[in-house]
């Protein structure tokens, strides 16, 4: 290193996740510019303008939480309550209810409040140690709502500490003003709304909800031919309640990733390792809906997809704030190790948002990273409901725990 760096993180046990944990006790990273300058131990440090002691707590890459829906106005719980009480998830739709109470919530909300709805969820994330964030649009299903969501998505990266992917999902469920016509609304989704979408900047991705009650495999191929035409790339809501073949679709075009996956058939594992789309695993909403069919973990492995975490943040099936639940859930319920969720919360979810600048701690690598006060880095996943994070350093900015 040639010049100086700013600040010198010192005095801290660190886990790079370059290859596994990666970790180096008695460790020291270095920042530059907002940017990693040199990661090692303490004895072989490189001079640098002021050292902040980390007093011995553990330093991680950022954690990245590749796959929410946390924008969104209104509630749910009360269709909770009533399921709980008898209820049929049939009884709550054909009153209105299910994903249509979300939509017409956050049709209603002006954009400051959709704002302020979403940012206590924001912060919780953040709390735990969040430093890049996904956040989808599709409660708005018509253009005005989904810029609408997509504009404070944008407007919460400038006002949080947190790096925002935004991704469209317009193609989330038929709005009722298209009911019967889902092809006449994906014509329009594809004519009109995401390129105008697109042309606003507002889109870094595409996404779609390939289901029996969501979007076909021919619709769904029609979306990603428009988001390959605008240079834009895709992932997918695939095989989440039966095997539509979304795997395999996603991996033609190239995805970034394919997410659920309890349903993915053999040939849809085989499709994404060629493809290099990493598996997206969701383990809140799994929970939620008190589903029994796991992922398959192991032809996953043996295929060598990159296997990611991520909250699902969402009122209907995954009303979770929290990153590190995530990671437990994935363990207690599916068996992933505790290495594997923390890789899936960093590395490979910052490859799922096709980022090759955050997720590990290395030269080069945007300075973001957080500190735990835990006794080794499996406690990220073991604990439930604890909080360890003291602080995150993003940009190369150092704050304190939000709250
Ligand atoms: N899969 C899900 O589990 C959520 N969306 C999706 O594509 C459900 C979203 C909701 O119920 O509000
Ligand atoms: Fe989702």
């Amino acid at each position: 290193m040639s010049e100086a760096a700013d600040v010198l993180y010192a005095n801290a046990r660190v886990a790079t996740l370059a290859d596994g944990y990666g970790i180096i006790e008695d460790g020291a990273v270095a920042v530059r510019a907002g940017r990693i300058a040199w990661v090692g131990t303490r004895a072989e440090a490189p001079p640098a303008v002021s050292t902040h002691d980390c007093g011995g707590l553990w330093l991680t890459p950022g954690l990245v939480d590749c796959h929410t829906h946390v924008v969104y106005a209104g509630n749910r719980s009360d269709e909770w309550e009533a399921r709980l009480n008898g209820a049929t998830y049939e009884d709550i739709a054909r009153a209105g209810g299910g994903i249509m109470s979300t939509v017409r919530a956050t049709r209603a909300a002006s954009e400051d409040e959709l704002l302020r709805a979403s940012l206590p969820r924001i912060r919780a994330l953040l709390a735990e140690g969040v430093t890049t964030l996904e956040i989808k649009s599709g409660y708005g299903l018509d253009l005005e709502t989904e810029a609408k969501m997509l504009r404070v998505a944008r407007r919460v990266g400038e006002l949080l500490p947190v790096d925002v992917c935004t991704t469209f999902l317009g193609a989330h469920a038929l709005p009722p003003e298209y009911a019967g016509r889902a092809d006449d609304y994906i014509d329009m989704l594809c004519g009109e709304m995401l390129p105008a979408l697109a042309a606003q900047r507002l889109v870094d991705a595409v996404d779609a909800f390939c289901e029996r009650i969501g979007f076909s495999h021919d619709q769904t191929a029609r979306v990603f031919d428009v988001a390959r035409r605008l240079g834009l790339p895709v992932k997918l809501h695939a095989e989440q309640l039966s095997d539509q073949g979304g795997a395999a679709l996603v991996a033609r075009y190239g995805g970034l990733s394919a997410d659920h996956l309890e349903w993915l058939s053999e040939e849809g594992v085989a499709a994404m390792a060629r493809a290099g789309t990493v598996a997206v695993l969701l383990p809140g909403a799994y929970y939620f809906l008190r589903e029994t069919r796991m992922p398959p973990l192991a032809q996953l492995r043996a295929a060598g997809v990159p296997i990611a975490v991520a909250t699902d943040c969402n009122p209907g099936t995954s009303p979770m704030t929290s990153l590190l639940l995530a990671m437990n859930m994935a363990c207690t319920l599916w068996r992933l190790t505790p290495l594997e969720a923390l890789r899936g919360a960093t590395v490979h979810a910052a490859r799922a948002l096709g980022l090759s600048d955050v997720g590990t701690l290395a030269p080069g690598q945007r300075a973001d990273f957080a500190f735990w006060d835990i006794a080794r880095p499996a406690d990220l996943a073991y604990a439930i409901g604890a909080n360890p994070c003291r602080g995150v350093v993003r940009a190369g900015v150092w704050r304190d725990r939000v709250s």
